[in-house]
């Protein structure tokens, strides 16, 4: 049995219905046992034995504690990237624009394709280490820039094989219905035939956590998406959805009717779309890096969601075309000047909320029996964090109990 003994700290634990805002436990003592939390609370209610059980002591110095950060939708591993399409947009070409043109993610698939597993690892560990050095302890990657089976399982193992050179946790979503391949030009459904035996075998590799689909005009239709949904649904496999981000399609019903376990983007989410998610339980993940770098002007509605009490989490979107980002704190600063969040829902929505957006029970909050992932930065108030846009007051991370 390894104990240690985490104090002099003010601990946000993010515990839903709270007394304190932020969950905040201030002059808080916490311990740790092996990969788990034992005690959280007061430092004066620090039961003595326990005390003494404990065979390291960290003093924080009055920093605060958080949860270790979780980005729940990333497309991190890719090749190649997209700076010369950026300077497409910015002359004028729109980002559907670019897509019809043959470029935008048939590009990225392209670049991802020629890549070697080698390559791609090298490119996606520099922007998980950036992500890591702002306290991501748990990351979802998303496969995508595949699109055909031997491509989409380089990019899963790819992403996989992280979580072994990293102190960090990766699950991977399979997002064979991202884009139509150029192989399968001008013939989606038989495309999506052909995705139902490669998420199967992909599955039966033990490659994916969750499926997921671009559901849009530029992406594919409801009932195709439907039709990759019914067949993770015979894998017993949990899904999610890219919805109602460039258009009102529906999608976020469609999700809400298979239990997704998120809806993601929203721009364009309806009242019965947001309804249908308060219904099932499904977390809206909001994702402002996309929003501002389209120069997005529809603004996902907030209110809505409260009104509902859709769960909201915040993610980077980290992928070439619409959220080159690997900061997630930057996030939280966006979400609060772009959609008006508090710095609260935005800490929620890195942590709790986003963890619910995984289906994560164990990870999130810091509570007795959780996961030992947690951040200890160097700021007076949980706000501090979503407040400053560029910096980094991480002052220590541990996952799974242990420094890193
Ligand atoms: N929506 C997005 O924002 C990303 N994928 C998606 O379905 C963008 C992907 C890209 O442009 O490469
Ligand atoms: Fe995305």
């Amino acid at each position: 049995m390894s104990l240690s003994l985490w104090t002099h700290c003010d601990i946000a634990t993010m515990q839903a219905g709270a007394a304190q805002p932020y969950g905040l436990v201030s002059d808080a003592a916490l311990v740790i046992e092996n990969e788990k939390i034992r005690w959280l609370g007061p430092r004066g209610d620090l039961p003595r034995d326990l005390q003494a059980l404990c065979s390291s002591e960290h003093d924080c110095e009055g920093a605060l504690i958080t949860p270790g950060l979780i980005d729940c939708h990333t497309h991190l591993v890719y090749g190649g990237d997209r700076a010369a399409e950026f300077e497409q947009r910015l002359q004028g070409a729109s980002y559907e624009d670019i897509a019809r043109r043959g470029g935008g993610i048939a590009s990225t698939v392209r670049a991802t394709r020629e890549a070697s597993s080698a390559d791609l690892a090298h490119s996606s560990a520099t922007r998980l280490r950036a992500l890591m050095a702002e306290g991501v302890t748990t990351i979802e990657i998303k496969s995508g820039y595949g699109l055909a089976l031997e491509h989409e399982r380089k990019c899963l193992q790819v992403a996989r094989s992280l979580a072994h050179s990293h102190a960090v946790d990766v699950r991977t979503t399979f997002l064979g219905a991202h884009a139509v391949p150029p192989e399968f030009a001008g013939q989606s459904d038989a495309y999506v035939d052909s995705l139902l035996p490669m998420l199967k075998t992909l599955h039966d590799e033990g490659l994916v956590d969750a499926v997921d689909a671009f559901c849009e005009g530029i992406g594919f239709s409801l009932a195709q998406t439907a039709r990759v949904f019914a067949a993770a649904r015979v894998l017993g496999l949990p899904v999610k959805l890219h919805a109602e981000q460039l258009s009102d399609s529906g999608g976020a019903q469609l999700a809400a009717g298979y239990d997704a376990l998120s809806c993601d983007h929203l721009e364009w989410l309806s009242e019965q779309g947001a309804a249908a998610m308060a219904q099932a339980g499904t977390v809206a993940v909001l994702l402002p890096g996309a929003f501002y770098f389209l120069r997005e002007t529809r603004l996902p509605p907030i209110g809505l969601l409260r009104q509902h009490q859709v769960p909201m989490a915040l993610s980077t979107d980290c992928n070439p075309g619409s959220s080159p980002c690997t900061s997630l704190l930057l996030m939280l600063n966006m979400a609060c000047t772009l959609f008006r969040f508090t710095p609260e829902e935005a800490l929620s929505g890195v942590t709790r909320h986003a963890a619910q957006a995984l289906g994560l029970a164990d990870r999130g909050v810091l509570a007795p029996g959780m996961r030992a992932d947690f951040v200890v930065w160097q700021v007076q108030h949980p706000a501090a964090l979503a407040y400053a846009m560029g910096a980094n007051p991480l002052r220590a991370t541990v996952f799974k109990g242990q420094l890193r």
